[in-house]
């Protein structure tokens, strides 16, 4: 068989990168960065050939499993739907259908068929005890984009091939490769970015990989960002005032709001000088244009929606939002976020958590309550689970409390397709062909995109009969919860991931359909980003709303007090080899030095004598872990780093390479307790810990 080549989007997190795939039959030659790719420009990372890993990986999970005891058996679809659907039935009568708990984890977002047919599923099944890995993650920014654009989903990135002044908060993007900023290539976006003359600044606990490629680093303590882009704003209200267009309201209450957050008050509590804090505001004003930019450090913390709001203020004031280097919103050629004209507003408190009293936001309750919810007994308690693409055990805080209360249910089905920490408590395993096996097109990450363009790219490899691709798995489970007539399930027979990817693009605003797109592997270029509003603003009435109530309240809710200095805060950390919970049975990945370890400053070692390499506990009310300090002065002193995604030393997992590489789940240590208040999202940065040696 002649070699061949495969051109294809890597869906592997969020930068979109073009791949050139040589092949011969079933055998992959090579995989390398598709220079033609008019996004990624050739640039891939590490973690491209897990892809072929993955397609290889004996360890994968390709047909249906019931476990027996502590045995697994592989059974056949119709086997594993009836018993998954007697199951999840039988839970429902019996208590009720919140009685079912559904978690969406994140490789979801990333793969078309989910994107387009799991809400048959979550929807047939009725329950309001729905979680996704959104609350552990990106919640305050559909909080922001909420309350202040009416559409929690139309969610701006920073123009940064345009800008000239890049202020990074909480994100490490040479690392993560960007996120809520797809932008393969970041390390070239960053140097071209240098090389007009622009300048990169990052605020972070850590000197992160992003951080050392940045023009100016500045540490902060974690947690305390809102105290330190309220004393930004403020500066920029009191010395740069500017006129807003007329579709922006509240612009006048921040100078109050704002007037306590004083640079002098806040650098005691930041760590930041107070004069650098005024240089920074000083320099974002006088950019010929600048953005300000917050992710996951900002976000998974204490303040995260108020963070977030903040960023998009300091945006607006400075008339950096919606304009050219600023911050801006995607146009892309399947427009998911104005499917309707009110624009998609997440729902917020129609109900609340039983335990806790938690709001509901767009269908869904944080993550953090889900163990409560198993295991405080009581009507509506939940009893049955249903987790798709997820492995919430080790994503989600206290995972060790929501693996125990997992053991004690009385049904639960993975769609997944390894046996991992959580999947291990199933009944019924089943498992969607993922990957190289799917047809792609980005449904979500074309629209976070920070240049505008499409592509789609067709499988590589062909699934064999005994198969079934996600979107199957999520039809027949919808049908079997929620009753089509025979005339419709006919007509649905011809509804595929491709006839709605073309019915989407001939639904959007370019001249494109999905045969184009077939004729361009390596994509479509489709110009910079543009302007959208005022016509992208969805409040009732029609203006940008600046000052939300619920951030006024939550920002009133703030307290100056100075943050407890005796114990170490935690941070998490992200690797180029890694991806969350599940890239680490891939040997090429897992390979080298050590990344589960804890980074901690020289001076704090010191003080408490650990000297680097050595084993050490690290513990707090929630939990315990024993895992090698790696000393460096590139972390903050009075902080501890550990990635999260680890942990994989439980029994009765499937994952032989992960294993191996086992290291420990810094969400033993993080509180379902201590969430955002104003959002409910996960607050898994700043957690107070303390150290010992062993
Ligand atoms: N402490 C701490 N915790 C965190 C974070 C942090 O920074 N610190 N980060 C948070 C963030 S941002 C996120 S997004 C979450 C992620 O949390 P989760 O979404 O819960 O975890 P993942 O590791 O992404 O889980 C992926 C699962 O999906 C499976 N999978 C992969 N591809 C497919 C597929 O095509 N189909 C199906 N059905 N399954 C598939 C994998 O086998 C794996 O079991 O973790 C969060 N947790
Ligand atoms: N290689 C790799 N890439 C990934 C992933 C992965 O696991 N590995 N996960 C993907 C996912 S799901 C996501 S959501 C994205 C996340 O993408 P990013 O947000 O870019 O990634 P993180 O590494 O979590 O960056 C968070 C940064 O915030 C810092 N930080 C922690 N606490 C604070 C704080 O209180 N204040 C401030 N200012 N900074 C703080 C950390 O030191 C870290 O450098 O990455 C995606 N890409
Ligand atoms: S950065 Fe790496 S994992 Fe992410 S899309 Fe590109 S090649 Fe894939
Ligand atoms: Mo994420």
């Amino acid at each position: 068989m002649a070699e061949q080549t495969h051109y294809r989007t890597c869906n592997l997190c969020e930068a979109m990168c073009g791949l050139e795939i040589k092949y011969e039959g079933t055998e992959i030659k090579s995989i390398k960065g598709d220079e033609k790719d008019p996004f990624s420009k050739g640039f891939i990372c590490p973690k491209a050939v897990a892809l072929q890993d993955i397609y290889h990986d004996p360890d994968r999970l390709k047909l249906p499993q019931k476990r027996v005891g502590d045995q697994w058996e592989t059974i056949s679809w119709k086997q594993a739907y009836d018993e998954v659907e007697q199951g999840i039935k039988a839970v429902q009568q019996k208590y009720g259908d919140d009685a079912v708990g559904i978690y969406s984890g994140n490789p979801n977002v990333h793969n078309l068929g989910s994107m387009l047919f799991s809400s048959r599923l979550l929807k047939a099944v009725r329950t309001r005890n729905r979680f996704s890995a959104t609350s552990v993650d990106q919640l305050p920014h559909h909080f922001a984009s909420q309350w202040m654009l009416g559409n929690s989903i139309q969610l701006p990135v920073p123009d940064i091939d345009r800008t000239h002044y890049f202020l990074v908060f909480g994100a490490n993007p040479v690392a993560s490769n960007g996120s809520i900023m797809s932008a393969a290539g970041m390390p070239r976006r960053i140097k071209d970015l240098q090389e007009r003359g622009g300048k990169m600044v990052v605020v972070d606990p850590r000197r992160s990989e992003t951080a050392q490629r940045a023009d100016e680093h500045f540490f902060i303590r974690p947690g305390t960002d809102v105290y330190l882009l309220g004393a930004v704003l403020n500066h920029l209200i009191i010395n740069h005032p500017q006129d807003l267009p007329e579709y922006y309201k509240g612009h006048e209450e921040l100078r109050e709001l704002f007037a306590a957050f004083t640079a002098d008050k806040v650098a005691s509590i930041t760590g930041v000088a107070a004069e650098e804090i005024t240089r920074i505001a000083e320099e974002f004003a006088n950019a010929e244009s600048a953005v300000c930019y917050g992710r996951m450090g900002v976000s998974v913390q204490e303040h995260g929606a108020l963070c977030q709001w903040i960023v998009y203020l300091i945006n607006m004031v400075t008339g950096n939002f919606d304009s050219s280097g600023g911050m801006m919103c995607s146009n892309p050629a399947i427009d998911v976020v104005h499917t309707k004209p009110e624009g998609t507003m997440y729902s917020y408190n129609r109900w609340k958590s039983r335990v806790r009293g938690l709001p509901e936001f767009g269908n869904e309750l944080p993550a953090a309550v889900m163990a409560e919810e198993m295991l405080n007994e009581g009507d509506g308690q939940i009893k049955a689970f249903i987790c798709n693409a997820g492995n919430p055990v080790l994503s989600t805080p206290n995972g060790d409390k929501l693996d125990k209360a997992l053991s004690g249910l009385e049904f639960m089905v993975s769609i997944d397709i390894y046996l991992n920490e959580t999947s291990r408590h199933a009944n019924i395993i089943l498992p969607p062909a993922t990957g190289l096996e799917t047809p792609h097109y980005d449904l979500v990450f074309h629209n976070l995109a920070v240049h505008n363009h499409a592509k789609f790219s067709p499988a590589l490899f062909p699934i064999g009969p005994d198969r079934k691709y996600d979107w199957q798995i999520y039809k027949e489970l919808g049908e079997r919860f929620s009753k089509m007539s025979a005339v419709k399930k006919l007509a649905d027979k011809l509804v595929t991931p491709e006839v709605v990817v073309d019915q989407g693009l001939k639904r959007g605003p370019y001249d494109i359909r999905l045969k184009d797109l077939r004729k361009n592997p390596h994509g479509v270029d489709l110009g910079p980003l543009q302007p959208v509003l005022p016509k992208q603003i969805f409040t009732q009435d029609k203006k940008v709303d600046m000052t939300p109530q619920v951030m006024v309240d939550g920002l009133k809710a703030l307290s100056f007090d100075a943050p407890p200095g005796d114990k170490l805060q935690l941070i998490g950390r992200r690797h180029l080899r890694s991806n969350n919970t599940w890239m680490h049975n891939s040997e090429r990945l897992v390979k080298g030095p050590k990344r589960c370890t804890a980074m901690l400053n020289p001076d704090d070692a010191e003080k408490l004598g650990i000297i680097d390499g050595e084993l050490i506990d690290v513990h707090n009310e929630h939990g315990k872990v024993q895992i090698e300090a790696e000393l460096t002065p590139a972390l903050m002193p009075g902080v501890i780093s550990i990635p999260h995604g680890w942990g994989h030393n439980k029994d009765g997992i499937g994952w032989a390479t992960a294993q191996a590489h086992a290291g420990v789940s810094v969400n033993d240590l993080t509180s379902d307790q201590e969430l955002d208040a104003v959002s409910g999202n996960a607050a898994v940065n700043g957690v107070y810990v303390e150290v010992s040696k062993v």
